[in-house]
């Protein structure tokens, strides 16, 4: 177990690389051999503005630092580092931050998101994860509108060792059909792939209500979750489409993919801040290996590592 949680840590502290070096490394910097005084204080603020941790928590963020230097917690510039990582760990409250299980199986997890935000790779990745878990695992490719988004998936099907459900009919009739392939294999996991859409087009949010729809009548109770995949790389914007889709369909979690390729990964602290939706899972890079599930101290604990 400790050996997992070391190797978990170290993956996610590579994937924060960027991050870490922008944030806490310029901090270090900044804070060396200073005096705590309001001008500090400052620039700390639009240091962590600039990593995407969010307006609102860096100025609380400040506000605390202010707090503890009055209260005589903090006396040196060089102890902000420790006192900021404990403050971030009191970020998170309690959350379910796993995949809600159906009683009988499958379990339907439906995946949604913009163009390119990193879905078909993240529903390879849970796929990986599941079958790592001793978990059967169907694959329904309702992103229909491209030939190359259903032999995209295919292929992570194939070098995982999932089965795929295809078909040439609208996303919703490929839903249904992947749904009967999983009662009849008695699959335990459903991942349902489908097409990235904005917020804005109606007829395609739409289209993802029918194949919502469509799934709870073959299968009572699913989807069991819908998760929303954002891409890290777009800061702040990622946080306007968590609302926006959060209100049009019933997003139950994030998927919050390519956390490896940005300098702003604050982004996981304004999400919690802004967007009322756990982070259940973090993707890491281009392999159906790079998941970690999200878990606050260690992402923490990465960030700081
Ligand atoms: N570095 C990095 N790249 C990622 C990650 N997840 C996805 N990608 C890359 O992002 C690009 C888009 O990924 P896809 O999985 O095809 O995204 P999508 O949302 O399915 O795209 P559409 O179906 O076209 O809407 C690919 O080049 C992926 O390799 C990640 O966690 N880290
Ligand atoms: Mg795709």
């Amino acid at each position: 177990m400790a050996a997992m949680f070391a190797r978990a840590l170290e993956k996610l502290a590579t994937g924060l690389a960027r991050t870490r070096q922008r944030l806490v490394g310029s901090l270090k910097a900044m804070l060396t051999g200073r005096q705590l005084d309001d001008a500090l204080l400052d620039e700390l603020e639009a240091r962590l503005i600039q990593a995407d941790i969010g307006v609102a928590t860096a100025a609380r963020i400040k506000a605390d630092l202010q707090a503890a230097y009055k209260d005589k917690r903090l006396a040196r510039a060089e102890d902000v580092l420790e006192f900021l990582k404990a403050d971030l760990k009191t970020n998170w409250p309690p959350a379910d931050r796993g995949i809600r299980l159906a009683v009988t199986p499958p379990t339907v997890i439906l995946i949604a998101g913009i163009n390119g935000s990193g879905k078909t790779t993240s529903v390879a990745k849970l796929a990986w994860q599941f079958k790592q878990e001793g978990k059967k695992v169907v694959l329904a490719a309702a992103d229909t509108f491209r030939a190359a988004a259903v032999e995209q998936l295919s292929i992570w099907a194939d070098r995982i060792g999932v089965e795929v459900v295809k078909g040439a009919g609208d996303p919703a009739s490929v839903a249904f059909d992947a749904c009967d392939a999983a009662l009849a294999r008695g699959a335990d996991i459903l991942l349902v792939d489908t097409a990235g859409r904005l917020h804005t087009q109606d007829n395609l949010m739409r289209e993802l209500t029918k194949i919502r729809n469509v799934v709870s009548r073959r299968i009572p109770g699913a989807p069991h979750e819908v998760l929303l995949v954002l891409d890290a790389t777009t800061g702040q914007n990622a946080i306007n489409q968590a609302k926006a889709f959060a209100a049009a369909v019933d997003v139950t979690g994030i998927f919050l993919a390519k956390l490896d390729g940005t300098a702003k990964g604050g982004i996981v602290i304004a999400i919690r801040n802004e967007v009322n939706l756990a982070v259940k899972f973090v993707g890491l890079g281009e392999s159906y290996e790079d998941i970690e599930p999200f878990d606050p101290d260690q992402f923490v604990e990465a960030l700081f590592a």
